[in-house]
């Protein structure tokens, strides 16, 4: 299905990873895995597969959670009553899938406490897209349309992939993304085909987002670390420059369509390869961003850390007795 996919052809990384496992059931999760099986929580896993999937899916979650938060500022900003509706229950939809991956995420047995505990105190990373400010209703609008459709591509691939949370968990996302997406598209041609003012705008986002966007893919093959582990194991089901060359095939026509331009004159297809040929996006910047250090990290994580010390006081009434009132035995 992918043209481009990265490889470990010698099985170096995965054979040093495996190392300490039981080669008999490692040969019979591999082969399972193979056979399209799909792995489920009480079946025997190499202790790295597990590992991997409670980074990647835990990642995911907390990029949903935080990722209502730039658009969530246009709540109350948003151009018109119907605007403002389809808006909420976006970020309503987004907030949701958070908790769908928490719950996957907590079939490996990481409790959803750890996790939100390691996203405020800044453990865990989230996706980069999320640290840049939401400067215009466009950047919404670019938010919603070419982010939603970067997670599609990424999720509806994985969906297919070998741990059955996980999955399910993305099928019911990848639905409710694909209409983010048209609501987005619909915001983005209404600005596109505005007044002049309406046109810069939108434009102007999306010459501040398209580096970003490049970056959400994950960096080049060659620099990735888990690809082949990912890929081997089938959690992954493309290589980050594949994913960036499919959303590339599918969305810059559609923009060029609008009449907009991308900030990279390098950009085009090579009809021969197949493949998309661009600037590459200054990786300094992103392993910045992902690492605690863009425009917003900070902003953002104060305040999923206000919610959580706000919403204490809830969790605490929903508790089961004999975790609310810890009666002293003697
Ligand atoms: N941002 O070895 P790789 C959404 C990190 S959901 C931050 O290539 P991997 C919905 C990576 O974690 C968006 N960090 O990593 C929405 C690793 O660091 P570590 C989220 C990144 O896992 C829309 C290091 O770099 N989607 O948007 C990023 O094989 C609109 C080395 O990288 C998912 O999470 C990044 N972009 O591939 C919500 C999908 N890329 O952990 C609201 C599931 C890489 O060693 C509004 N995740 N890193 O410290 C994946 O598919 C993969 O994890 C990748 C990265 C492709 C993101």
């Amino acid at each position: 299905m992918y043209g481009n996919a990265y490889v470990d052809p010698e099985n170096k990384i995965v054979n040093s990873i495996t190392a300490n496992e039981d080669p008999i059931k490692l040969a019979e999760f591999e082969s399972r895995i193979a056979a399209g099986d799909k792995i489920e929580p009480m079946d025997w896993m190499p202790a790295e597969y597990k590992k991997q999937l409670v980074r990647m899916i835990e990642q995911h979650a907390h990029s949903e959670i935080i990722g209502a938060l730039p658009e969530g500022t246009w709540i109350t900003r948003a151009p018109g009553f119907r605007r403002k509706l389809a808006l909420m229950a976006k970020v309503q939809d987004e907030i949701g899938h958070g908790q769908l991956l928490y719950s996957a995420a907590e079939t490996l047995g990481k409790s959803r406490e750890a996790m939100t505990n390691d996203l405020i105190t800044g453990k865990s990373k989230y996706s980069n897209v999320f640290n840049y400010p939401a400067k215009t209703w466009a950047d919404s609008a670019v938010i919603a349309w070419l982010i939603d459709a970067g997670a599609i591509v990424n999720q509806l691939a994985n969906s297919k992939g070998s741990y059955g949370p996980y999955c399910r968990a993305l099928d019911r996302i990848c639905a409710e993304e694909s209409f983010h997406l048209k609501y987005g598209h619909d915001n983005v041609v209404f600005l596109a085909t505005g007044t002049p003012v309406q046109r810069a705008m939108v434009q102007d986002a999306l010459n501040r987002w398209w580096e970003p966007i490049m970056h959400f893919f994950g960096p080049p093959d060659k620099e990735s670390i888990h690809s082949a582990t990912l890929m081997r194991w089938k959690v992954k089901m493309g290589s980050n420059d594949d994913m960036r060359n499919m959303f590339l095939d599918m969305y810059v026509p559609k923009i060029w369509d609008l009449g907009l331009t991308l900030p990279d004159e390098n950009l085009h297809k090579n009809e021969e390869t197949g493949r998309w040929e661009y600037t590459e996006p200054n990786w300094e910047v992103f392993k910045q961003v992902i690492n605690g250090n863009g425009p917003c990290n900070k902003e953002r994580l104060a305040v999923r850390r206000k919610a959580e010390e706000n919403g204490r006081w809830v969790r605490k009434a929903l508790a089961k007795p004999s975790e609310k009132y810890v009666t002293p035995l003697s």
